[in-house]
């Protein structure tokens, strides 16, 4: 395939981490297409309908819930932000045991974790030849600890994915605001992405304050992808970076409407971070929740489409950091659960922020919270009461709706075919008040609306309704005794396909209602 000269710098951006598909041959699928002058908005939406996940961001995406570390000598100083003068000798956990983290974390059911291992005031949690600002310098261990080691080795042990948040602010370096910067964060990737086995995401935030010498830093995140591309291949690189994007708040709840695929443009990383926090504050200034990001007025005018899905991170007490004023503050497993519902549920990964207290360990108020919600998610999902019905549709391979395989899917006789009723017949009368839906994304992502319904009285009745599915949909509503139910598939951009359809029995009374996040 010839390339084209692309000048715009997104789309350069583009083209240094992925290969784009210029024209749309018959049932090609890209990670992202260019859209051509002249093209008509039918053929955009079939590009749209097109675009797939890497196999990275496939990976990311079906962990579902991931969780952060925050911590540092924010830990011990009670501070959200530091300020980069901190001696390093107030770094003393008295019992630090990253393995209770990881362990607290996998009975949660969280997939992978993401450590602090500098955060903006500049502190290192790992033996970095870059700086004296470092835990080599702490009590902790005598200066010989290493937490990146600690958390990297107990992952390892528990089988669970690693990560790393590498803050681009940094307040301690004498070089921040230079050139000589872009050179020593290279050489922290580097020690990161080398010294510690596979690292599964790298997290860079959006903050970009002054260093000790009042100067901002013109950040290089082009050679920083690059050189994590070559370091680590299969490492996720969230919020400033191609593969993950901010869901735009940090309360735990992301959009109702949520399409993975994107116009190219909002890779731009000047506007995301001109939407990112700007100030110290617990929520970002912009709650970018309202809006539709891909529907097909956004689309529309698109230079190219991307698939670039959700993160949704929210902290489990009010601070990212640990404050033992917030020991009482910790989430409720009923409000875990209902952010659950908003986040995973709405096409969406979480990343839950559980921080370590001055101990070094995840504190016991946490630590309950989060075996409170894992019971509840688990008493919810762990019975799928459609299984078993009989399914009555048009198309192909009905029956893997309901085998509990993500991988395949059903889908309309032909492409042409955008809609569909998908009748069950359940086995028996069932109570139920959670709808389940996941699309096959790795066809692509596809369906622009739905509604689901139920048999009563002799006639169709709605019990939801919504407009994407993705990965993975999650509705609820009042409790519905019925035996027949189907889903109407009114709208989708090419031929649905869909992997999983669940009914379940929220095991809380009272949360079928829907999410409210105040
Ligand atoms: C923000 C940071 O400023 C917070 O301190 C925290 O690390 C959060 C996850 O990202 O932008």
């Amino acid at each position: 395939m010839q390339m084209k000269k692309i000048t715009t710098s997104i789309l350069a951006l583009l083209l240094a981490v992925a290969t784009p598909a210029l024209a749309q041959e018959a049932g090609e699928k890209a990670n992202y297409f260019i859209i051509q002058p002249g093209e008509t908005e039918a053929d955009i939406i079939r590009k749209a309908a097109n675009v797939v996940p890497t196999p990275r961001q496939l990976r990311w995406q079906q962990l579902e819930l991931t969780a952060f570390f925050h911590v540092g000598v924010n830990t011990f100083t009670n501070r959200e932000w530091g300020t980069g003068k901190e001696d390093p000798a107030i770094f003393n956990p008295s019992q630090l045991d990253a393995r209770q983290w990881v362990r607290v974390a996998k009975e949660a059911g969280i997939k992978q974790v993401i450590l602090t291992a500098k955060h903006h005031d500049g502190f290192c949690l790992w033996p970095t030849a870059t700086t004296e600002h470092s835990v080599k310098n702490s009590p902790w261990k005598n200066g010989q600890g290493d937490l990146m080691k600690d958390v990297a080795e107990a992952c390892k042990e528990y089988g669970i994915g690693f990560g790393v948040y590498l803050s681009p602010w940094d307040m301690n370096s004498p070089v921040y605001g230079s050139d000589a910067y872009n050179d020593l964060f290279i050489e922290q990737l580097t020690e990161l992405l080398t010294n510690y086995g596979q690292i599964d995401e790298v997290w860079f935030d959006g903050a970009n304050g002054e260093g000790p010498n009042g100067k901002k830093q013109v950040y290089d995140f082009d050679r920083w992808y690059q050189h994590i591309r070559k370091l680590q291949p299969t490492a996720t690189i969230a919020i400033m970076g191609p593969d993950v994007r901010w869901v735009g708040t940090e309360t735990g709840y992301g959009r109702e409407t949520e399409w993975s695929v994107v116009p190219a443009d909002n890779l731009d990383q000047n506007s995301v971070a001109a939407n990112s926090q700007q100030a110290v504050a617990f929520k970002p200034t912009g709650d970018m929740r309202g809006e539709v990001l891909g529907g097909r007025e956004q689309i529309r005018n698109a230079k190219g489409l991307v698939w670039y899905p959700a993160e949704t991170d929210v902290s489990i007490r009010p601070g990212w950091f640990y404050h033992p004023a917030e020991d009482d503050k910790v989430k409720s497993p009923e409000k875990l659960l209902d952010i659950y519902y908003s986040s995973v549920g709405r096409n969406g990964v979480l990343l839950l922020n559980i921080p370590p207290d001055t101990r070094g360990l995840i504190h016991e108020n946490d630590v309950k919270a989060l075996q409170g919600w894992k019971k509840l998610i688990d008493d919810t999902f762990t019975q799928n009461l459609a299984q078993g019905a009989k399914v009555k549709v048009s198309g192909k391979n009905k029956k893997a709706m309901l085998d509990g395989k993500y991988d395949t899917h059903f889908t309309t006789k032909s492409e042409k075919d955008t809609t569909a009723v998908i009748e069950l017949q359940l086995k028996g009368a069932q109570t139920f008040d959670v709808l389940m839906l996941q699309e096959n994304i790795s066809v692509g992502q596809r369906v622009e609306k739905f509604v689901f319904e139920y048999w009563k009285d002799g006639q169709w009745q709605k019990a939801t309704e919504g407009t994407t599915i993705g990965y993975k949909r999650l509705l609820r509503f009042e409790p519905i005794t019925t035996n027949k139910v189907r889903l109407r598939i009114e709208s989708s951009r090419l031929n649905p396909t869909i992997s999983e359809i669940g009914l379940f029995k929220n095991a809380l009374e009272g949360m079928a209602i829907s999410a409210n996040e105040h």
